[in-house]
């Protein structure tokens, strides 16, 4: 949703106090309209984004099912709340965001796309070559890209693996510096810290603290966040934004989903 006119990317970067949170959904976990029940549950907890992606195998049409369900949902409560005087529209004016495993997850109802390099990969394909074969779908849909270095940390995950990446381990702390440093003179406005998908362990906070350091950058941590301590070691670190998705899949109803994320929310003001 988009109801002020200011691109996603002003407001993925317009500093705030603490940190804010994104709700990541995976379309390959639920149907379209589960989905978008999780994702207004999520903003009902105080989430400010919703990322669609995450697996590297799920095809075009259900991740566009997928953000179509959102996005809808997303407008019948913005309608809700323009009738009521007591709601605020504002609180529904969510990014639905493309967080792409490859060229072939994407959709046009969209508001953005991390369009990313994941920088510490060792395959050209997920330096340049997916985005390559993926920027005129975009150019085509008019989706928004935000521009990502996207770097994976340990333990890395499936997406460590799948991507080739040479882990940043805990103690790389002027490496992860390196990275964000390159990724500002790339002109990225983002670096996303990556742990990998359901990490036992999250991005040491000694690299986001390092990785931070550098300005001018929008910093995105996730992978392993589960408790809201998780969570302020990784905003008391320096992350700007706080990703989580296994939360949100694992909750057994839309009540544990909400308390969980509620609580996630607040730590991300420290
Ligand atoms: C994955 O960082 C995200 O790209 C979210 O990770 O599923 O562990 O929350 P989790």
């Amino acid at each position: 949703m988009n109801l002020d006119g200011a691109s996603v990317l002003q407001k993925v970067c317009t500093p705030r106090y603490g940190a804010r949170h994104i709700t990541l959904i995976d379309p390959a976990k639920q149907p379209p309209e589960v989905a978008a029940q999780r994702a207004m549950v999520a903003v009902e907890a105080g989430t400010q984004m919703v990322f669609v992606g995450g697996s590297t195998d799920t095809p075009d049409d259900v991740v566009h099912a997928t953000c179509l369900a959102i996005q809808e949902a997303l407008e019948l409560r913005i309608f809700a709340a323009s009738q009521n005087p007591t709601s605020e529209e504002k609180q529904w004016d969510i990014p639905v965001v493309l967080f792409p495993g490859g060229a072939h997850a994407l959709s046009p109802a969209a508001d953005a796309i991390t369009f990313m390099m994941l920088m510490n990969s060792t395959k050209r394909e997920f330096l340049v070559g997916e985005q390559v074969r993926g920027a005129p779908h975009l150019a085509k849909f008019g989706v928004e890209a935000l521009p990502t270095g996207y770097v994976v940390c340990a333990p890395g995950g499936r997406v460590g693996e799948v991507g080739a990446a040479e882990l940043i381990q805990p103690t790389d702390v002027e490496l992860v510096k390196d990275y964000a440093l390159c990724a500002k003179m790339f002109g990225f406005s983002l670096l996303y810290l990556e742990a990998g998908s359901g990490a036992d362990s999250p991005v040491h906070p000694d690299l986001i603290a390092s990785a931070a350091s550098v300005d001018g950058l929008t910093l995105l941590v996730g992978g392993g966040l589960r408790t809201p301590e998780d969570v302020r070691t990784a905003v008391k670190a320096g992350a700007n934004w706080i990703v989580t998705g296994t939360v949100t899949e694992d909750a057994s109803s839309l009540e544990e989903l909400r308390d969980r994320l509620t609580g996630l929310v607040r730590a991300c003001l420290g």
